[in-house]
């Protein structure tokens, strides 16, 4: 096993935008997060995740980038974000950047000069096709919407952008593209920085042939083989990292790469030890957890398929294979207490137990710790997303146009859910800004926000704090291996970690209170012949989400214990 900073911290991810605003125009900046550093303090993360801060057009909040060696005007200068990141090291907290590199912004000067004429110099570092029977050059679609292509008057061509078609595809197969990408990522690791998350990454190679995608009988088209996870993907990876990085800084940095098409049998691609690639991938298969069949519904989650099995698969990955960072959402889903809890602080409770007692790399998505819910009280109109915008416009003069069912899916399956600004207190627009925010707040901040919920000890916020606290404080809960129980049962979620220690996660994963007899039966048959660390009467409670009733006894194996709707218990070994 090998030890590196980035196994063991805590890590949190900021929407820049939404976090804090510290100049009164309604969008969060870095001087905002440089203010709520002692938040961060107190909570105890030392790892943070920022989305892109480049400049850009924000046609796609950053992810459009429209200068790559510097900071989004709204966000501050380079100088704020050079303050940014010695303050975070001060307080021993390491900074992760987000680099999009598999496009730029329609507005970069390099893209403005490759689609000036064919004989740019830059015409190859993106991605041109001639027009197939004068009509688009195949049938691929953008993820946000409508076709992968757009005309471009100046050369009479065509260019692909699998996202908004102001994020022009770069080329990768173009040598000089891919040196420029390298003098980027070479120039934030001098300013400082101690990790990426390359975005998009699988998506940087497409393939070759640019022929039709196949569609099926419901007219989907199956894009994806075309756009993503290409073997080409790995030799550029592998390409960057050996430019950028000694393997002497393999350690010293963090490489995560966000991969949608992967799960954990297929993830050792991108993080094997022996490729020299990645070290942890950004997956999707939490995501859609509890999607209905149409995107305006909701049914019951299936514990055991839909988080059991995949959890399972990637904490219990071979240590050579890679290392998992443990999270349920980020800025692209909705929110977590909303899509994998039932919006009860209980069940967030439930959630933060196992995200930060399991192995891997925890990940908390802002505002999760305090239970920030979908923004239920949005309507059409209040969505920002470039996505949203664009499909209502497809969809809004079709004859069976339905506006409440649109809403609808917008709410369970949005990515602005998970954008509304954090929730500092009951004040105007919360005291994220002075100014209107750039998009609504979730009206629920009068109830739900960080100045209740530290002053209540038995809140979302400082359960998270306590588990944060017990997880830096014995690596068990990082290196230690996961044996789980009752891997079949769809209410009970229930897992050991073993190393020095041994904690013991006992979870209720349901609205409705659960006996625990088959659990303990169980886990006594299980624990019979077992050795001594494994001497079932001497497992104290060390928490309990239930106002910590049950801490600091012995957990009664005889009892015929119940456990309430979402509540969890986690127990620890005395020695
Ligand atoms: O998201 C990428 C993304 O969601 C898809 O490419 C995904 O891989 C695919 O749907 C799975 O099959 C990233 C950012 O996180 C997102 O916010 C940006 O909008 C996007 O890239 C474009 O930069
Ligand atoms: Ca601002």
């Amino acid at each position: 096993m090998e030890k590196t900073w980035w196994k063991e911290a805590i890590g949190y991810q900021i929407y820049v935008r939404s976090f804090k605003d510290s100049n009164k125009d309604g969008v969060g900046d870095l001087r905002g997060i440089i203010d709520k550093i002692d938040y961060l303090k107190y909570l105890g993360i030392n790892m943070l995740y920022l989305n892109p801060v480049n400049k850009s057009p924000n046609d796609d909040n950053g992810y459009d980038v429209s200068d790559f060696y510097d900071i989004m005007d709204e966000f501050g200068t380079l100088d704020t974000f050079k303050e940014l990141l010695e303050k975070l090291h001060q307080n021993e907290i390491k900074l992760i950047m987000d680099l999009v590199i598999n496009h730029s912004s329609d507005e970069h000067p390099l893209f403005i000069d490759a689609k000036s004429s064919k004989k740019s110099k830059y015409h190859d570092w993106y991605i041109f096709r001639d027009a197939n029977d004068g009509n688009v050059p195949n049938n691929w679609p953008s993820f946000f919407g409508g076709s992968a292509w757009e005309y471009n008057d100046e050369t009479s061509e065509y260019y692909l952008h699998i996202f908004s078609k102001k994020q022009p595809d770069f080329n990768f197969h173009n040598e000089d593209l891919r040196k420029e990408i390298i003098k980027i990522i070479k120039y934030w690791k001098d300013l400082g920085v101690d990790g990426f998350r390359f975005d998009a990454v699988n998506h940087i190679v497409k393939d070759e042939n640019f022929d039709d995608a196949k569609v099926d009988e419901n007219g989907n088209i199956d894009f994806l083989p075309k756009i993503q996870n290409l073997s080409m993907v790995h030799d550029y990876i592998k390409e960057l990292r050996k430019a950028v990085f000694n393997p002497s800084d393999y350690s010293k940095y963090v490489l995560i790469g966000e991969a949608g098409g992967i799960d954990y049998k297929s993830a050792y691609k991108y993080t094997h030890k022996d490729k020299e690639e990645l070290d942890m991938l950004f997956h999707f298969d939490f995501h859609s957890v509890g999607r209905g069949d149409k995107p305006h519904l909701r049914r019951d989650i299936n514990l055991v398929s839909e988080i059991k099995v995949p959890l399972r698969g990637w904490v219990n990955r071979e240590d050579i294979e890679g290392w998992h960072p443990l999270f349920y959402s980020n800025h692209d889903t909705t929110r977590t207490v909303s899509r994998l809890g039932d919006d009860s602080f209980d069940s967030a409770k439930l959630l933060a137990a196992i995200q930060l007692t399991q192995r891997g790399t925890p990940f908390i998505y802002y505002g999760d710790e305090i239970a920030m819910t979908n923004a239920w009280n949005y309507k059409v109109m209040d969505f920002r997303d470039v996505a949203v915008k664009n499909s209502y416009s497809f969809e809004k003069d079709k004859s069976d146009f339905n506006e409440e069912l649109f809403l609808k899916a917008l709410l369970y399956t949005n990515r602005d859910n998970s954008r509304t600004p954090m929730q500092w207190d009951e004040n105007l627009n919360s005291s994220f800004s002075q100014n209107d925010p750039w998009i609504p707040l979730n009206t629920n901040h009068k109830e739900r926000n960080v100045k209740a919920q530290i002053k209540d000890e038995n809140s979302v916020l400082n359960f998270y704090k306590r588990l944060i606290a017990l997880r830096k404080s014995d690596d068990t809960l990082v290196y230690g291996k996961t044996i789980e129980y009752l891997k079949d049962d769809p209410k009970i979620y229930a897992f050991e970690r073993i190393k020095d220690n041994k904690y013991l996660v006992i979870a209720n994963y349901s609205k409705e209170s659960t006996s625990l007899k088959n659990f303990i039966a169980h886990y006594k048959k299980e624990n019979e012949y077992g050795y001594k660390e494994n001497n079932i009467d001497s497992l104290e409670v060390i928490i309990d989400s239930d106002n910590k009733t049950l801490e600091g006894t012995t957990f009664n194996f005889d009892l015929e214990l119940s456990l309430k709707p979402w509540q969890v218990l986690i127990l620890k070994a005395r020695n």
